[in-house]
């Protein structure tokens, strides 16, 4: 058997507006893995812990100005600092589920008016994911559940536009849910999608790199 035949876990994300439930979708979903007894761990960008991390969330909480660019950076280097480990746990047959990756980076940067191409530019090499689980929902829709937080970008406006951006990204490991549905049913069609996803990675679909 050769390398690229191997077993291993499967890297699925979740990308959506702030408030379009992915956070509340991948605590279900690594339940509900977790009980079909897969090996299975739930990540986030951005990784506030680490050091860059820490950059980051200093920034998005308004305690720190940054460049535009220089942000956008800093969010690519917290997915590069994460890279080696998610390529070993992908390989040792842990499936990731991710909340947020390189989609949010190029939306929310390129939405403020950085060129799209040289937002990608960064993320090109990084582990692309078997399945991206987009969880559409109207802006307003959004904006409507609980309202927003202090953060940087939770503002209707600005998310109208990230929106826009997010589908220009849109490829083939992309599914589009409809998020404006119950907790519920979005659970169910996750579900459904995402086994399938977990089993032909199991049959050795070999990783491969985004953008690149
Ligand atoms: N965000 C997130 C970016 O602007 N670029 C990125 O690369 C990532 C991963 O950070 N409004 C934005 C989107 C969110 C904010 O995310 C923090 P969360 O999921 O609210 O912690």
């Amino acid at each position: 058997m050769d390398a690229s035949s191997e077993s291993r876990g499967a890297l699925v994300v979740f990308e959506g507006l702030d408030r379009s439930g992915k956070t509340s979708q991948c605590g279900r979903l690594l339940s509900y893995l977790e009980g079909l007894g897969h090996p299975v761990e739930l990540w986030r960008f951005p990784d506030r812990t680490t050091s860059v991390g820490q950059m980051i969330s200093a920034y998005l909480s308004n305690k720190s100005q940054l460049d535009d660019h220089t942000i956008h950076l800093l969010f690519s280097a917290n997915r590069w600092e994460k890279r080696s480990m998610m390529e070993a746990k992908l390989k040792a047959g842990t499936t990731l589920i991710v909340d947020r990756y390189s989609y949010s980076g190029v939306a929310f940067s390129s939405a403020k008016g950085l060129d799209f191409e040289w937002c990608k530019a960064p993320e090109a090499g990084l582990i692309a994911p078997d399945l991206v689980l987009y969880l559409d929902i109207p802006p307003e829709k959004a904006a409507e559940r609980g309202g927003y937080g202090d953060e940087r970008y939770e503002q209707l406006e600005f998310q109208k536009k990230v929106a826009q951006h997010y589908k220009l990204l849109e490829d083939s490991a992309w599914k589009i849910i409809d998020a404006s549905r119950s907790l519920e049913d979005v659970e169910k069609q996750v579900k459904e999608t995402v086994s399938e996803y977990v089993v032909s990675c199991q049959k050795g679909k070999p990783l491969s790199s985004l953008w690149s």
